[in-house]
């Protein structure tokens, strides 16, 4: 039987070189996101090497995602893989300054959007038992704390113990859970973040050889192809340009 993977957020950046690398091995593929003209050009170029389906679908919107899941075909009734990809950030900006809209975006998407996808699937993944995985896509930005990170961390430390959560509760059922936690990486997330503001996105990565979306690609396949024993918990990788600032201290009267 050909492998089946699901994933979120396959327009661009990683979510698009997964589906890329996971096409290359001949997985058939369920590929997401909103924009329609991209996922259709994506499904076109991958369907001449694999079964792919596209659903044009916000994760956000739990009855689309029921509703969009439904409609699959009798042939992804099991699925070997799931990539809960989708997601972003919005602003940097110190607490105090955030647009509580654009906290409640991030909190929609990384968390309940990963929330929906993750429990409307498992019966599928449950069906296919040993060797199934979930891929969460965590961040680095849910383990340590940086000045503007503040709720975008807060739904990736979220991802990480519900990951951890949910392998005790498949318990049995063969299907693995990892969370992946990277850094610093080039990808149209950092557009996002930054409003399409082009000069923050390129003094965001000057200099830094970021990590690119075809090596999360790799890192992802390779953590769905390792064997059905083996169960890989959670994965940190940075640029090696990446570490960490070290204790901050303010040393004004006030503070
Ligand atoms: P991109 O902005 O390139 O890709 C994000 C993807 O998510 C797009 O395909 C987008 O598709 C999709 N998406 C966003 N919101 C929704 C939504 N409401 N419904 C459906 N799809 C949605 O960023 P990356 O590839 O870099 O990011 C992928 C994941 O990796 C994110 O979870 C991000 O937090 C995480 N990450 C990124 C890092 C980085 O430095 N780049 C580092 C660590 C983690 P569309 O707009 O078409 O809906
Ligand atoms: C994205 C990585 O460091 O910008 O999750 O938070 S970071």
């Amino acid at each position: 039987m050909t492998a089946t993977v699901f994933i979120t957020g396959a327009t661009s950046g990683f979510g698009e070189a997964t589906a890329r690398r996971f096409a290359q091995a001949g997985w058939k593929l369920v590929l997401t996101g909103r924009r329609q003209d991209r996922l259709d050009a994506l499904c076109n170029e991958l369907s001449t090497s694999t079964e792919v389906v596209g659903l044009v679908v916000d994760v956000r919107d739990r009855q689309a995602m029921e509703a969009a899941i439904a409609s699959l075909p009798p042939s992804f009734d099991t699925l070997q893989g799931l990539v809960n990809n989708a997601g972003l950030a919005l602003g940097a900006d110190a607490a105090q300054h955030c647009d509580l809209d654009d906290w409640d975006t991030m909190v929609d998407t990384n968390i309940k959007g990963l929330m929906y996808t993750t429990r409307l699937l498992l019966p599928r993944l449950i069906g296919h038992g040993r060797g199934a995985s979930i891929l969460n896509v965590g961040s680095v930005a849910g383990n340590y704390p940086y000045p503007g990170s503040h709720v975008y961390g807060g739904t990736k430390a979220f991802v990480g113990q519900f990951s951890l959560s949910l392998r005790c509760d498949l318990r049995g059922t063969g299907v693995r859970v990892t969370n992946i936690e990277p850094g610093l990486c080039e990808s149209e997330f950092s557009l996002v973040r930054f409003g399409g503001d082009q000069s923050r996105y390129d003094a965001t990565y000057a200099g830094a050889e970021p990590i690119q979306p075809q090596d999360i690609a790799e890192t992802i396949f390779w953590v769905l192809n390792q064997p059905a024993h083996v169960n890989i918990n959670s994965l940190e990788l940075m640029p090696v340009s990446q570490d960490w600032a070290g204790f901050s201290i303010n040393r004004t009267a006030k503070a």
